[in-house]
Order: structure tokens, then C-alpha cells, then sequence
């Protein structure tokens, strides 16, 4: 009955909240509206736990002042603790994955609301107060159920499919309002934060992650420069476009089955032909499920490759066997040829054949690992170096023992398969599916600089960067280790580098 009470509370704060705010939107603001129809695709993803008291901090923290005793001078809208969900979002824990995506879409819907509100209060003399009064009335009248539905079926979230219906119908109401304030300004050119706020909405709705921004915040960062700046010569082939398939239900297991077959298709022909050409390919994710067709292409290039698979996790899941579902936990039990025993036939991965053996591939950094992964691990003797062993011998002599297993000789072309999730959260925090404990920057620079130096790298995925995760600091430091990271792969040593032909000329005495 407590967890009711703190819904019902929950529920009156954020609905009382927005009926504040949109009643004083709708005493200065007039004229008419249309609304724009969205979808909400069901994704499973991480979790949530601690939502009901999160809500409660955003109850607790926001004043909310009766709406019809206030001034329009006296309403306050701010929350320190919309800050700090912002930073704790990508530990909440849930079983459906919605939680965090309704989460997200309040806050946005929360966020609009308050500054259309702030922003009529201060040009108000702009809008002709008498018109349109009844419709922007009904409008309002629309938005306070709807958060309150929303809110209540969040906790527990029950049924997907009602919370959908639930989110897109408060959605389709904060963008009356929006429409509404725009006509009633004529100066569409000042709003445009609300259709990025309206785009991040909609990316909620279909369930979006925000990892496949990872590559935008890496160039933007300056990833190519700083490769040029080393000596390189690079060619950004820029995105690969992925088709959105409509009908794509979980199959075999696999979220999103025939998006991922297609995607992986796509990236394996680019990768082979980028080391076709004999360059090395660098292949941005995204996440870890593009190794599915990076690796393949890579080995339809390059036959006789090993794998240094840096990841807290060991993403070797056989569909089956998965517990979510996502194909970023399962792209190496296509490859490995020992692990076909236990995969079942799935005809859209024709495509993809086993392409390299259990004794190629070494993990490094391992701290979340299945049953069915770990088992696989033993009985097929993957070399797997777990954060323990990095305790028990030091980074430097697990990297000795891991090359030295998949290539005695040391004559092999390197896959080197970077996971961003593999370092500390402390360090590269935006990433959906952190694990504590993980690689230190040192220890991570180290893995780079050493594959650097075998002068045998041939293809570089960088994964799991999500921008969208974390507070803004946990964000750009995020992408920043990630740049380092690829910088010493390619090159930059801590030790200090010389340019090519530098000198110091003696001084005339
Ligand atoms: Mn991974």
C-alpha cells in the first residue's frame, strides 16, 4: 500500500505540476493546433529499480503551488534532482526497458511545458490574449490525465503495450501545447529547442537507445584529425544507412531479428571491402552486434585473423541461451565455429558462416558473464583473462599471456574489438549496460599501446558509446577515453612521440 500511496503521490506532483504550467501557458498563449500521430516500439533493455523514489524526489523538489491561488510571478520551475536522475539513469533497473524510456519522456514533456510556460510569461504583451482560449483550455484539460495515466501504469509496468498507448497519448498532448505556443507567437525561427525536445521524444517513444550516436560524438570529438595529426591517412566512408524494417518482431530469440541480419550484412561487405583494400578498418558503433558482420567480412578478407576482445563482457550468448534477447550479447556464437553445436538454424543468418575458432579469439577485462557464456568459455578453452586475472598477474603479463595464446608466433593479423563498457564506469560511464569494476585508463592505454606496437592491427571496432547515457561530464569523458584509446592504437605513445625529421638544432655558442 506504501508503493500506491507514493504513486498516487507521484502522480498528483507531476499531473499538478503540468496543469500549473499549462493553464498559465493557456491564459496567455491562443489560436489552433494539430498533433502529430507516434509509435512506441517495445525494446528490452536494462533496468530499473529505485524509479518510485526518483519520482518521488521530482514530487518532492518541484514546487507545486495550487493553480489557482498562484501568481503567474511565483511559479518556479526548477529541479536539482531532474539533474541527478539525468546522472543515475543507466542504473536504474527494470525488467520491460520502458521504465527509463517513460521516465525520459516525462522529463521532456515536464521540460517543454516549463519553458513554454517561462518563455509566454516573459513576451506575453506578443499574444492576443482573447483567442483561441477554448481550444488551448482542452488542450490543457488533455495533458493532466495523461501524465497521470502514465504515471500510474509505470509502477509496476505491467503492461507494455497500455504504457505505450499511455506515453504516445501524453505525447500527442505536449505537442498540441507546443503547436499552440508556436502559432500563438508567429516566430516558429525562436522554437526551435522544442523540436529537438519533440525529436528526443520521439527516439524514447520508438524505444531508441541513443548508441547509435556514438560515431557523430566521435568525429565531433575530432576522431579523424587526431589520426591525421598522428602521420595517417584516413578516409571517413561516413554512416552506413540501415534500412528501418516495420514488421520486425523478436524471433529466435533475437530482438529486432531481420533489422540485425540486414545491418550485419551491410557491415560486412563494407568491412571487407575497406580491408580488401588493404587498409585498416576502424568500424564505430553502435553496439557489439556489429561484429556479427565485421568480423565475418574481415575474415572473407583476411582468412587467418585472431581476436582481442576487450568487453566486460563475453557477448558469446547462443540466441537461445540469452536473457534478453539483444543481439549485442550474442554476436560471437555465430562466428565460432565450436559454438554451432548449440545454435539453432536461423535462416536470415544464412549469410553468416563460423569463421574462426575458439582458440583465436582472447578476452580481456571480463566482470559479467552468463552461465552460458562462462561454460562455453570452459568447454571450449576460450584464452579469457577476467578482471581477476588482471588482479592476480597485472595488465601487462594477462596481454603477454593473451597473444602469446592465440598467436604464439605473433605473425597473425589483430581483429582488436573494443567495448567502451570494458573500462570503469568511473571513466567511460555512457554505456548502456556498465559494470563496475572495469579497466583503469592506464590499464586500458596499456592494452592499446601494446596492440600498437605488434604493428599487426588490421581492423579496430570501437563500441557502446552512448551519448545519450550519463551526465554531461560522464559523457565527454566517455567519448574522450574512447579517442585516447583509438589514438594509441594508432600510434600516440605516453612516452612521448617525435615527429617525423624533429630535431634540436645545437645552439652557435
Ligand atoms: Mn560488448
Amino acid at each position: 500500500m506504501e508503493r500506491m500511496d507514493t504513486v498516487v503521490a507521484v502522480a498528483i506532483g507531476i499531473l499538478a505540476a503540468i496543469t500549473v504550467a499549462s493553464v498559465v501557458a493557456l491564459v496567455l498563449v491562443c489560436r489552433n493546433c494539430y498533433c502529430q500521430q507516434m509509435h512506441l516500439i517495445t525494446l528490452l533493455h536494462k533496468n530499473s529499480r529505485q524509479d518510485a523514489e526518483l519520482i518521488q524526489s521530482i514530487e518532492t523538489d518541484l514546487p507545486i503551488p495550487e493553480p489557482n491561488t498562484v501568481e503567474m510571478d511565483d511559479i518556479e520551475f526548477t529541479s536539482p534532482k531532474l539533474e541527478e536522475i539525468l546522472q543515475h539513469e543507466n542504473y536504474i533497473e527494470d525488467a520491460t526497458g520502458l521504465v527509463p524510456h517513460c521516465i525520459a519522456i516525462l522529463k521532456t514533456c515536464h521540460y517543454l511545458t516549463n519553458r513554454l510556460v517561462a518563455m509566454a510569461m516573459g513576451c506575453s504583451q506578443q499574444i492576443h490574449m482573447q483567442e483561441a482560449m477554448t481550444d488551448i483550455i482542452a488542450m490543457a484539460k488533455q495533458i493532466t490525465p495523461r501524465v497521470d495515466e502514465v504515471v500510474w501504469s509505470m509502477y509496476p509496468p505491467l503492461d507494455p503495450r497500455l504504457l505505450e498507448a499511455r506515453c504516445t497519448a501524453l505525447v500527442i498532448s505536449v505537442n498540441h501545447l507546443v503547436y499552440v505556443v508556436k502559432n500563438a507567437y508567429h516566430l516558429a525561427g525562436t522554437l526551435d529547442w522544442t523540436d529537438q525536445s519533440l525529436a528526443d521524444v520521439e527516439d524514447h517513444l520508438k524505444g531508441r537507445e541513443g548508441v547509435e550516436l556514438g560515431p557523430k560524438a566521435l568525429r565531433d570529438a575530432g576522431l579523424v584529425s587526431s589520426l591525421q595529426n598522428l602521420g595517417h591517412e584516413v578516409h571517413d566512408y561516413g554512416d552506413l544507412e540501415f534500412e528501418e524494417i516495420k514488421d520486425d518482431p523478436k524471433r529466435h530469440n533475437i530482438n529486432n531479428m531481420k533489422s540485425v541480419s540486414e545491418a550485419g550484412k551491410k557491415i560486412c561487405s563494407a568491412v571487407k571491402k575497406v580491408v580488401d583494400a588493404g587498409k585498416i578498418c576502424i568500424t564505430l558503433g553502435g553496439d557489439h552486434s556489429l561484429t556479427t558482420g565485421g568480423i565475418y567480412g574481415h575474415t572473407l578478407s583476411q582468412p587467418n585473423i585472431v581476436i582481442l576482445w576487450v568487453d566486460a563482457h563475453a557477448d558469446i550468448n547462443p540466441p537461445a541461451a540469452s536473457t534478453t534477447g539483444n543481439m549485442h550479447g550474442m554476436p560471437l556464437s555465430f562466428l565460432v565455429e565450436e559454438v554451432q553445436p548449440y545454435m539453432s538454424k536461423i535462416k536470415e543468418f544464412d549469410w553468416v558462416k563460423p569463421c574462426i575458432s575458439a582458440k583465436d579469439i582472447a578476452y580481456i577485462g571480463l566482470r559479467d558473464v552468463d552461465p552460458a557464456e562462462r561454460w562455453l568459455i570452459e568447454k571450449l578453452g576460450i584464452p579469457c583473462f577476467s578482471m581477476y586475472e588482471i588482479d592476480l598477474y597485472g595488465i601487462s603479463t594477462v596481454l603477454k599471456m593473451a597473444l602469446t595464446a592465440i598467436d604464439p608466433e605473433g605473425r597473425r593479423p589483430i581483429h582488436f574489438s573494443f567495448d567502451i563498457d570494458s573500462m570503469d564506469p568511473s571513466i567511460a560511464g555512457s554505456t548502456g549496460t556498465p559494470a563496475m569494476g572495469g579497466l583503469s585508463y592506464r590499464e586500458g592505454m596499456f592494452i592499446a599501446e601494446t596492440v600498437a606496437n605488434t604493428g599487426r592491427l588490421s581492423a579496430l571496432d570501437v563500441v557502446e558509446v552512448n551519448p545519450r547515457l550519463g551526465n554531461e561530464t560522464e559523457q565527454k569523458h566517455t567519448v574522450d577515453v574512447a579517442l585516447d584509446i583509438i589514438q594509441a592504437v594508432f600510434g600516440k605513445n605516453r612516452r612521448g612521440m617525435l615527429p617525423p625529421g624533429f630535431f634540436l638544432p645545437r645552439m652557435d655558442p
